[in-house]
């Protein structure tokens, strides 16, 4: 994913909101979507209107400029955001889920040993991110690994190559599956996931 420098834009859905159901809502969208992600694209284009240097930069670069810096916390973390929600809204996709095949099964099963190990530690890290935050499938070093973030932390922002995440948040779920986000989890790995998406960004 590429973006232009500021301001920032509120990226397109890549299917319809209401493609997605029954496993998640236009309801959910209407607020994920078009409330959460979208202010996070208001708030980081206000952070930054009167910064020159930052207003230049792509919101990758600009993520991994501000990454660690406490006093551009704010900046930061709408940017990831942004980012972050993005990269969610494609690591979906309407009838996905299910087994991958090809060079990504490939690279599960040398790293993980079989998909359904890979299924069990991507699981354990949603399901397990206490409070807020994201479990990623990532490549590190030519391996896969599944690690977890919390808040907006994102190892983009540490230059590791993204595959796949899922939003763990509450208001990624909680209209449609209320507490219950284990069952989030394995719907989204059953029903949803955009095999062909983490494909593509192996590169
Ligand atoms: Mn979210």
């Amino acid at each position: 994913m590429t973006t232009q420098a500021a301001p920032h834009v509120l990226p397109a859905l890549p299917y319809a909101d209401t493609a997605l159901e029954p496993v998640m809502s236009a309801k959910t969208f209407s607020f994920h979507y078009a409330k959460h992600h979208k202010a996070y694209v208001d708030n980081l284009n206000n952070l930054i209107k009167d910064n020159a240097e930052l207003s230049s930069m792509s919101l990758e670069a600009l993520i991994k400029k501000v990454a660690g810096d406490s006093s551009k916390a704010g900046v930061f973390n709408n940017a990831a955001q942004v980012w972050n929600h993005t990269f969610f809204w494609h690591s979906m996709r309407p009838g996905g889920g299910g087994a991958p095949k090809g060079r990504i099964l490939d690279k599960i099963n040398a790293s993980f040993g079989d998909f359904e190990k890979f299924k069990t530690a991507f699981s354990d890290a949603a399901k397990t991110q206490f409070g807020s935050g994201w479990a990623w499938l990532i490549e590190d070093g030519g391996k896969l690994a599944v690690v977890k973030t919390p808040n907006a932390e994102t190892p983009m922002a540490q230059g590791k190559k993204c595959l796949l995440t899922i939003d763990v948040w509450e208001h990624a779920y909680y209209l449609d599956f209320q507490n219950k986000r284990p069952d989030y989890v394995a719907a989204f790995l059953e029903k949803l996931v955009n095999w062909e998406f983490a494909e593509k960004n192996l590169g």
